[in-house]
C-alpha cells in the first residue's frame, strides 16, 4: 500500500512505522489550551531510492518556528563549548583570508554565532524564523539576523543586500527541520564562494538505528540524515559530500562537510563511514521492520518500569522537558497518573504542561530540590554528564534513584 511521496526525490514510499496521533514536541501548552493542541498523524518512511528517513505527514512550519519557540540553545553550557570548539576550527582553517563571510541557518539564540562577533575579517549572518530565540540572539552581539525560513529565494536577497557570497555557510541541528531540502541545497550553490564550505550537523540515523533513540523522531524533525541520503540530495545540486565526523552529542551526531563538486577529493573517512552505513543495512527495508519492533518493546519495557514503581507507591518525576521527551512520553503511554512533575531550566516550557494528552506539569528546576521524589527519569538522557555533575550530590543524599530512558534503561543511585 502506497501511502506518500517521498519528499526529495517523489518516489512513492510507505511507512515502516505509524506513531499515531503526536502533538508538536515543543508545543508545552497552559492547561487552559489543552483542547486546543494540534496533533498530527506520525508515520515515518525510508525511500527506497534516495535513502531519506523522513515523516510522512509534517505540521505546517509556521506552526513549529514561530516567536514563541521553546528551544534556546543556550541552555547548555556542554554545547556552548561544542560550539566554540567548532568556531575556533574554522577561524583556524580560513585564517588567510582577508576577510570571510559565515552564514548561519537555523541560528538559534546565537550559541555559536556569537563567537564570530565583534572580529573584523569575519562578516556572520545568522538565518533563523523563530523571533523569539532570533531577538535573543541580538543581546549575543549576533548583529544581522535575518528572521526568516532558509530557502533559495532568500540566497539571492542576502547576496544583494550583503554585496558578497559565502566562505561558510553551518547548519547545526537544523537541516532536518526544513522541509524543503532541495531549496536549502539550491540555496547553498548559489550563496557559497567557489573555495567555500557549507557544514552541517544532524542526529546520525546511523546512531539512531543501532541504539534504538527513536526519541529524536518528532514534527520538527521530518528527516534523520543519513551520508548516504545527503551524498545524493547534494549531488544533484553540484554539492558533493567530501569528509566528516561523528561525535556524541544530542546522543549521536554527523557532522558533514560539503564543497562545490570537484574542489575537494572524498576522504578515506567518509567513504568508511558510508559503507559502514550500508553495512548496517540503512539502505534496506528490512532494516526498518526490526527497528519498528525495538521501538515498541523499547516503549513497552519503559511504561511497565514507570507503572510498577507507581503502582508501589513511588513519586516519579522528570528532570529535564526536551522535545525529543514528547514522542517517548506520549508513544509510551506516560501521563501525569505516573510522572508527577517534570523540572526544566526554560522559562518558555516552566509552568506549562507537555504537549499531548499526558498533562504532566513542567516546573522550574530551582525547585527540583525541594521536592522528595524517590525517581527521577533524566529525559534529555544526552545531557547526564552536565546534569548529574549538577544534581548527583544532591539525589545520592536523598536516596533519590534515577531513570535514564535512553539508549537503554538504566536504574542507579
Ligand atoms: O533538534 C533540536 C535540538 C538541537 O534541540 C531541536 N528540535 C529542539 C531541541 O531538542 P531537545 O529539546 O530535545 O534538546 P536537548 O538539548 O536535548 O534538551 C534541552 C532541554 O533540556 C531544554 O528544555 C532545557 C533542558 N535542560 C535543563 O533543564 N537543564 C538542559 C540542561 C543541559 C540542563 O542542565
Ligand atoms: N543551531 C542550533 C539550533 C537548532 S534547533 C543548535 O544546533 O542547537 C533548530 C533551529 O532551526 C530552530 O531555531 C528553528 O527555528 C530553526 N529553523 C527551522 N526551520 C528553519 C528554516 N527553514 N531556516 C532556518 N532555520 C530554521
Amino acid at each position: 500500500m502506497v501511502i506518500g511521496k517521498c519528499r526529495l526525490c517523489n518516489n512513492s514510499i510507505k511507512p515502516f512505522i505509524d506513531f499515531g496521533k503526536m502533538p508538536i514536541a515543543n508545543a508545552f501548552y497552559f492547561k487552559k489550551d489543552y483542547n486546543k493542541q494540534y496533533y498530527f498523524d506520525m508515520k515515518v518512511a525510508s525511500c527506497s531510492r534516495c535513502y531519506c528517513f523522513q515523516l510522512v505527514n509534517i505540521p505546517d512550519p509556521k506552526l513549529m518556528f514561530h516567536e514563541n519557540y521553546a528551544y534556546f540553545a543556550s541552555t547548555s553550557k556542554f554545547m556552548q563549548i561544542h560550539w566554540r570548539k567548532l568556531s575556533d576550527k574554522i577561524k583556524k582553517k580560513f585564517k588567510d583570508n582577508k576577510h570571510n563571510t559565515i552564514i548561519e541557518i537555523g541560528s538559534n539564540d546565537g550559541i555559536f554565532l556569537k563567537n564570530f562577533s565583534n572580529i573584523k575579517k569575519w562578516t556572520a549572518i545568522g538565518v533563523e524564523p523563530s523571533k523569539n530565540v532570533a531577538k535573543f540572539s541580538k543581546f549575543q552581539g549576533v548583529k544581522n539576523v535575518i528572521v526568516d525560513f532558509f530557502n533559495y529565494e532568500l540566497t539571492n536577497k542576502i547576496i544583494s543586500k550583503f554585496k558578497s557570497k559565502a566562505d561558510v555557510v553551518i547548519s547545526t541541528n537544523t537541516m532536518h527541520h526544513i522541509e524543503n531540502t532541495n531549496s536549502v541545497f539550491k540555496g547553498v550553490k548559489n550563496i557559497l564562494n567557489m573555495k567555500g564550505i557549507f557544514i552541517t550537523e544532524d542526529p546520525s540515523l546511523f546512531e539512531m538505528i543501532k541504539k534504538n533513540t527513536y526519541d529524536q523522531i518528532y514534527a520538527e524533525h521530518m528527516y534523520i540524515w543519513s551520508a548516504i541520503s545527503l551524498d545524493i540530495i547534494s549531488k544533484k545540486h553540484g554539492l558533493f559530500l567530501y569528509d566528516l565526523e561523528n561525535n556524541t552529542v544530542h546522543g549521536g551526531c554527523t557532522r558533514y562537510y560539503f564543497c562545490h563538486r570537484g574542489h575537494f577529493k572524498r576522504t578515506k573517512r567518509c567513504n568508511n563511514f558510508i559503507t559502514k552505513e550500508k553495512k548496517l543495512g540503512l539502505d534496506k527495508a528490512v532494516t526498518y521492520k526490526k527497528f519498528r519492533e525495538k521501538i515498541i518493546n523499547h516503549s513497552n519495557k519503559i511504561y511497565k518500569i514507570v507503572y510498577d514503581l507507581s503502582n508501589k507507591g513511588k513519586k516519579i518525576c522528570g528532570y529535564t522537558a526536551p522535545a525529543k521527551s514528547t514522542t517517548l512520553i506520549n508513544f509510551s503511554r506516560l501521563n501525569a497518573n505516573l510522572i508527577d512533575k517534570v523540572f526544566d531550566n526554560t522559562k518558555a516550557k516552566i509552568g506549562k504542561n507537555y504537549p499531548g494528552k499526558n498533562k504532566i506539569p513542567v516546573k522550574s528546576s530551582e525547585d527540583f530540590r525541594k521536592e522528595k521524589c524517590d525517581y527521577v527519569i533524566l529525559f534529555a538522557w544526552n545531557h547526564k554528564k552536565e546534569i548529574l555533575k549538577k544534581e548527583r550530590s544532591f539525589t545520592k543524599k536523598k536516596s533519590i534513584k534515577w531513570i535514564i530512558p535512553m539508549p537503554k534503561i538504566k536504574i542507579f543511585k
